[in-house]
């Protein structure tokens, strides 16, 4: 493959913008090389400045559930935008897009639009200790919430992909009401609670997490986890702004049957465009400004374009329930294919999957939390990255991503995807 228009993007940006990218994860650091400046998409493809095809499975981190620029997003857009694109006040779409959410995710009883997964998470920690009079709340290691300072503890995605999990910037007092337990491991909650007795607002947790690589909860660890909240009036927060609606209709919480008092949602939600969103129930949001004391706002939030798209992602979900089983099914066969390889390479690489999300982690260990992903082989990973790069097939630029498949993804295209694999992994190995 030539790069060059993308290695002469990137020193260019590199003049005006930090480290040459708007998010750290998309510099490439963690596999080396030079990021590629994306030109267009379409479908399951992307195209780069150097007018390379590949098959993708970043889908922007996410939203794209259908992949690129599905025809019933774009027309919504196009229909959107000859109204006009911000109003500041007001509009009929933010009724329908908070309907079609309460509707799909039963927990979600009132909810407010945000324009990010940051800002969804960040409000909802405010929400709850607002509602319970309570200051600390509890994350796990190597879940990632968004990039508010409080979050920024032992934290996953980029933050991790850089070894640094706790950033520097993020004052003492800030972290001081953060606590941190370990991800599937119920009884290091126990000793917080018991350490914190009625201290503590809220715990927040990514029911599936997606930023050190895809790990599950444990459906035991979870309901345990339910039951340590209703028992200690803890609010408990899903951050499915990854899992949400990617998972399933009715998210995580649909999977394992576990509704949580508060939920944080983005990506998918925005159909491609900047939306994250918070909701839960009714006596915990009207906490929030202008009915509570809560003070939350935001300039774009709820903007009619970004809903817009939302309700078009949303609608066509709502309308094509058998939209997981097709994703199952896609999903499905790209495990089964990497699988046969490994077995065929004598290699048992630990591979984990809820529905269209996914992770090959490079060690042989079960991955089942953050110690345990951080066992995966990062350099092997990084070279493992760019041969797949070189046969046109685009994968996440660090470990500890998720890789998605969409409802675009061809056969055709998974069966390139796994002779990619076999091909690559052959020769590091
Ligand atoms: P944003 O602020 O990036 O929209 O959302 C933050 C966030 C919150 N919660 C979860 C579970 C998330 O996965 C994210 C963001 N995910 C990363 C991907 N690992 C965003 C990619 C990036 O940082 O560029």
């Amino acid at each position: 493959m030539n790069y060059t228009k993308s290695k002469e993007l990137f020193e260019e940006a590199k003049h005006y913008i930090p480290g040459g990218v708007n998010s750290p994860v998309r510099a490439f650091t963690s596999v080396g090389g030079t990021p590629l400046f994306i030109e267009r998409g379409e479908g399951s493809r992307i195209y780069d400045a150097d007018g390379n095809e590949y098959i993708e499975y970043i889908g922007s981190w996410g939203p794209h559930l259908f992949g690129h620029n599905p025809s019933f997003i774009m027309d919504a857009l196009k229909s959107s935008l000859k109204n006009g694109t911000s109003f500041g006040a007001p509009t009929e779409l933010e009724i329908k897009m908070a309907k079609i959410i309460t509707e799909l995710v039963p927990s979600i009883e009132k909810i407010r639009m945000v324009n990010s997964g940051t800002e969804a998470t960040m409000s909802a920690i405010r929400a709850a200790r607002g509602f319970t009079n309570r200051n600390k709340f509890i994350k796990f290691e190597g879940c990632y919430h968004g990039h508010a300072d409080y979050f920024l503890i032992k934290a996953g995605s980029g933050a991790l992909t850089f070894g640094v999990p706790t950033s520097p910037g993020v004052t003492k007092g800030n972290a001081a009401d953060t606590l941190v337990a370990d991800y599937n491991d119920i009884d290091s909650v126990k000793s917080l609670i018991l350490e914190y007795k009625n201290e503590i607002a809220a715990i927040i947790i990514e029911p599936i997490a997606g930023n050190m690589g895809v790990v599950p909860a444990n459906k035991e660890f979870l309901t345990e986890l339910r039951t340590l909240c209703d028992e200690e009036s803890i609010i408990l927060i899903f951050d499915e702004v990854m899992s949400g609606f990617r998972v399933a209709k009715g998210g995580a919480q649909e999977v394992y049957g576990i509704e949580s008092d508060m939920t944080t949602f983005g990506k998918i939600i925005g159909g491609g465009l900047p939306v994250g969103a918070f909701g839960g129930k009714k006596e915990i949001m009207d906490t929030l400004a202008p009915i509570g004391p809560v003070y939350q706002a935001g300039t774009l939030s709820g903007n009619p374009l970004a809903m817009s798209a939302g309700l078009a992602a949303l609608t066509h979900i709502k309308k094509n329930a058998n939209l997981y089983n097709i994703l199952e099914e896609k999903s499905k066969y790209l495990e089964t294919g990497l699988k046969e390889n490994m077995k065929k390479l004598n290699k048992t690489y630990a591979m984990t999957r809820v529905g269209s999300m996914s992770c090959l982690f490079f060690t042989e260990h079960s991955v089942n939390n953050f110690a345990t992903a951080l066992k995966s082989d990062t350099e092997l990973y990084g070279k493992y990255f760019h041969k797949m790069l070189e046969r046109g097939i685009y994968l996440a630029p660090s470990q500890f991503e998720a890789m998605f498949i969409s409802t675009a993804h061809s056969t055709d295209d998974l069966d390139k995807t796994i002779e990619a694999n076999y091909l690559s992994l052959k020769e590091l190995l």
